[in-house]
């Protein structure tokens, strides 16, 4: 069956944060502990069945390796129509670093949702953005938020599914 809606998703967030582990769990449910890091983009495909909207067939796009570059940010950007925004719960500097992110997708996808994933939550003792810094700058910024860790596995569907949510609702309304 062709799927009703066809949605393109981008995973936001600096080098290292876990991009390409949160949708290798997500797309296989497996964890690896070493990947190469990526070169280009990884394109990938997932079905899922959202309740109330039915089939939906989801491009997922993992930006890897190039991170820094800004130049290469609107290409990836374009069209999509949702992203996750990860960062490491145990780096400051890539908390720090989201502002940049927000802004980037916000001038070139002015209303799609955005979720915030705190990442790597299973390194219990190296944490240094808590949840509640999480929360606050989610607000601030009107994102959604969950706490994840691709290790483990936790919240990792959870957030996949709830951006799509997000990105359906929008969609509907519209129409
Ligand atoms: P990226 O795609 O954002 O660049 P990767 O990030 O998915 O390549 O992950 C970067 C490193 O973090 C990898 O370790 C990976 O195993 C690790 N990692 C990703 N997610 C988690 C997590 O939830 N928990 C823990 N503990 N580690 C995680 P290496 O050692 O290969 O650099
Ligand atoms: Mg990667």
């Amino acid at each position: 069956m062709e799927p009703k809606y066809i949605i393109k998703i981008c995973l936001l967030g600096d080098a290292n944060v876990g991009k390409t582990s949160l949708v290798y769990r997500f797309i296989e449910n497996k964890f690896r502990e070493n990947y190469k890091s990526t070169l280009g983009v990884n394109l990938l495909k997932k079905d899922m069945d959202i309740a109330q909207y039915g089939e939906v067939s989801a491009q997922i796009w993992d930006l890897g390796g190039q991170e820094s570059f800004k130049s290469l940010r609107k290409l990836y950007l374009e069209g999509a129509n949702g992203a996750l925004l990860v960062y490491d719960m145990t780096s400051k500097k890539t908390f720090e670093k989201l502002d940049d992110w927000v802004q980037d997708f916000k001038e070139a996808r002015v209303e799609a949702p955005i979720i915030l994933i705190g990442n790597k939550s299973d390194l219990k003792k190296q944490i240094k953005i808590t949840e509640s810094d999480s929360k606050e700058y989610a607000n601030s910024n009107n994102l959604g938020m969950i706490i994840t860790s691709a290790k483990t596995g936790q919240n990792v569907e959870e957030a996949f599914i709830e951006l799509t949510k997000r990105i359906l609702d929008q969609i509907s309304d519209k129409s």
